[in-house]
C-alpha cells in the first residue's frame, strides 16, 4: 500500500489540472449559452461588465492603444488573468482538491452575478454559469483524482520505473479505479483524462460559437434583401473620387468601414424577434416589427458617419449608402409631445444614446432608421437588423445598433456614454485629414500632389488649405459635393525640394467655419487641431 506516500501534485501538474477545468467550465458555459441565452456566456458576461465598469481612461486607452482589436486584446488579457487564476487554483489543491472546488464555485458565483447584471440577458441565462461550474468542478476532480493516482504510483519504489506493477496498487474505496486494468499506466490515464477534458472544452466551446453565429441568419438577412430590392447603390459622380491621389475611396466598403462599440460579442438579432417600441412623451404608442417599419417610405442616403473616439488624422470615418425610413416620418406618425428633449435609443445589447429631437426631425439632415448600406442588409457587426444614423452627431449620440426602442424624454435622462463623463451634445468638428503622403512612406521630390479627406457634416465642407513647412496656405481642389452629409476628398500640387518637409492642413466649412489650430483631446466631445505629417522627398 502506498500509505506513507505523498499524495501531493507537483506544481505544474496541479496548475494544469486547474487551467483545463477553467477551460472545460468555459467551453460548457458557451454551448449551453448558445443553445439558450447566447450573451449569457460566463466569458462574454464576465467580459462585458468588465468594460462597463472599466473607468474611463482606461477604456479611452485601450481604444488609442488597440485600436478597433480592443475587443481582442481584452479577451486576450481576460484569458491570461483566467488562466493564471485557474492555476493558482489548481496550485491552493496539491494535496486535496477541495479548494480549487471551492475556487471554481465562486468563480461560478461571479459568473451569475456577471450575467444577472446584462441588460440584454434574461433569468434562464444564470443557467450557464452554474452549469460552467459543474462542469469544471467534475472535470477538475477528475483530472485531481488521476493525476493524484499517477503521482503515488510515481513515488513508489522503485521510483524510477514507471511499470513498475505496484503502480496499480489504488485506495480500496475507490470503484473507479479499482475496475482499471493492473496496467501500471496511472500517468497515461492522466495523459488520456487531460486530453479528453481538453477535447471537451474545445469541442464545446467551438460548437457554441458556431451555435451562436449560424442560428437564421440567413433567413432573417434574405428578408432584408427582398425590402432592399433593386434600390441598391445609388451611383456617386465620378468627381467625387480622389482615390487615385491616395485618398480612401468615396465610398467605404461595408468590411473596411469603421467599427466602434461596447459589445464583445456581436449581437445576433433575428428579423422575427425584432421589435421597434417608441413610446414617452408621444401621442401614439408605436410597437412596430419589421413589415410595419416597411410601411414607411424607404429612402437611400449616403451619410459620412464619425467616431468622436477619432483624435487628429484618425481613422474612425466612413461613408455609406445607408437605406432605411426617416426617424423623422415615425416620430411624426408618434406625435411628438412637446417638452420632448431627447429621443433616448436602446440596443438589445443594453447600449444607450441621447438625440436631440430637433436633429432627429430636421428633414434635411435626414436621420434614418437604416437596414440596408451599400445595397446589402446590414451587416451583423453594423447593427442588423435596425440601426440608427444621423448625419452630424458624432456615433455615440446618435447611430445607436441592434436598436429595439425609442422613448422621448427630457435631457434628464443620461444614456451610456453621457453617464460616463462624455459631452451630452456632440456635433461633429469640422477636421482635416492627410492621406497622401502617410507619415510612413516616402513621396517624389519636385511637383507631388498631396491629398485628403475633409469633413463637416451636417453643414459642409467650402474650403481645404495646405501648406508645406509653415509657407503660405495654399487651396486644395475638392472633389464634388454628393451632399452636405458626407466628406469631400481634397488634392494640392506642391514643390518639394529633396529632404524632409512638415504638411499641413486645414478645413472651414459652408458657414465660413475654419478649423481650429487649438489642439483637444477626444474627450469629452471631440477632437480638434490641425493634422500634420512629415515626409520626406527624395
Ligand atoms: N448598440 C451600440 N450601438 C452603437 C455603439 C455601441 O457601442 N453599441 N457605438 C456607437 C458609436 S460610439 C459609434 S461611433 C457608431 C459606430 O458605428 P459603426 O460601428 O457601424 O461604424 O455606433 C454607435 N452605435
Ligand atoms: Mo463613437
Amino acid at each position: 500500500m502506498n500509505t506513507t506516500s505523498p499524495r501531493t501534485l507537483r506544481l505544474p501538474v496541479a496548475a494544469w489540472c486547474g487551467v483545463l477545468a477553467a477551460a472545460v467550465a468555459l467551453g460548457a458555459g458557451h454551448l449551453l449559452a448558445a443553445l439558450l441565452e447566447p450573451r449569457s456566456s460566463p466569458l462574454l458576461a464576465v467580459g462585458n461588465s468588465a468594460i462597463d465598469l472599466t473607468p474611463e481612461p482606461v477604456k479611452q486607452f485601450a481604444i488609442s492603444a488597440f485600436g478597433q482589436a480592443d475587443k481582442i486584446a481584452l479577451l486576450g488579457g481576460m484569458a491570461i488573468v483566467i488562466a493564471a487564476l485557474a492555476a493558482a487554483a489548481g496550485v491552493l489543491s496539491r494535496r486535496d482538491a477541495r479548494p480549487g472546488i471551492v475556487l471554481i464555485g465562486a468563480f461560478g458565483l461571479l459568473g451569475v452575478a456577471a450575467v444577472l447584471s446584462r441588460p440584454d440577458v434574461g433569468a434562464l441565462g444564470v443557467l450557464a454559469p452554474v452549469v460552467a461550474a459543474l462542469a469544471g468542478i467534475s472535470a477538475f476532480r477528475l483530472l485531481h483524482r488521476t493525476a493524484l493516482a499517477a503521482a503515488e504510483a510515481g513515488a513508489q519504489p522503485p521510483p524510477r520505473d514507471e511499470h513498475d506493477p505496484n503502480d496499480t496498487l489504488e485506495e480500496p474505496f475507490d470503484p473507479e479505479l479499482l475496475t482499471e486494468p493492473a496496467e501500471g499506466t496511472d500517468r497515461r490515464r492522466f495523459l488520456v483524462s487531460s486530453v479528453a477534458v481538453a477535447a471537451t472544452a474545445g469541442l464545446t466551446g467551438a460548437g457554441g460559437s458556431l451555435l451562436t453565429g449560424g442560428r437564421d441568419a440567413e433567413a432573417s438577412r434574405r428578408t432584408v434583401a427582398q425590402a432592399l430590392g433593386g434600390s441598391a447603390a445609388q451611383t456617386v459622380p465620378a468627381g467625387a473620387d480622389f482615390a487615385a491621389a491616395g485618398t480612401p475611396s468615396f465610398i467605404t466598403p461595408n468590411r473596411d468601414f469603421y467599427r466602434i462599440d461596447t459589445a464583445l460579442s456581436v449581437p445576433r438579432v433575428e428579423i422575427a424577434d425584432w421589435r421597434l417600441r417608441v413610446h414617452g412623451m408621444i401621442d401614439r404608442e408605436l410597437d412596430l416589427d419589421f413589415a410595419d417599419l416597411r410601411r414607411f417610405p424607404q429612402v437611400t442616403r449616403t451619410i459620412t458617419m464619425t467616431c468622436v473616439s477619432n483624435d487628429v488624422g484618425g481613422p474612425y470615418i466612413s461613408t455609406a449608402e445607408f437605406t432605411g425610413v426617416p426617424i423623422r416620418e415615425v416620430l411624426l406618425a408618434a406625435g411628438v409631445r412637446p417638452g420632448a428633449e431627447q429621443v433616448f435609443s436602446t440596443s438589445v445589447d443594453g447600449f444607450t444614446a441621447g438625440t436631440p429631437v430637433d436633429a432627429l426631425l430636421d428633414a434635411e439632415r435626414g436621420a434614418l432608421l437604416a437596414y440596408g448600406m451599400n445595397g446589402e442588409p446590414l451587416p451583423a457587426e453594423h447593427g442588423f437588423p435596425v440601426r440608427m444614423v444621423t448625419p452630424g452627431l458624432y456615433g455615440y449620440v446618435s447611430a445607436t445598433k441592434w436598436l429595439t426602442d425609442l422613448e422621448l424624454t427630457t435631457f434628464d435622462k443620461p444614456a451610456y456614454w453621457i453617464e460616463r463623463g462624455w459631452g451630452r451634445f456632440a456635433p461633429i468638428k469640422v477636421q482635416s485629414r492627410i492621406d497622401n503622403p502617410d507619415g510612413f512612406g516616402r513621396i517624389p521630390a519636385g511637383r507631388t500632389t498631396i491629398a485628403g479627406i475633409a469633413w463637416a457634416q451636417p453643414i459642409g465642407i467650402e474650403r481645404v488649405e495646405v501648406r508645406v513647412d509653415r509657407g503660405p496656405w495654399q487651396v486644395a481642389q475638392l472633389s464634388t459635393e454628393v451632399n452636405r452629409q458626407t466628406w469631400r476628398m481634397w488634392r494640392a500640387e506642391v514643390d518639394l525640394a529633396p529632404g524632409g518637409h512638415n504638411i499641413e492642413c486645414r478645413a472651414t466649412d459652408h458657414n465660413g467655419t475654419t478649423q481650429t489650430q487649438q489642439r483637444a483631446p477626444v474627450l469629452p466631445d471631440g477632437a480638434t487641431g490641425w493634422h500634420s505629417v512629415f515626409c520626406n522627398a527624395r
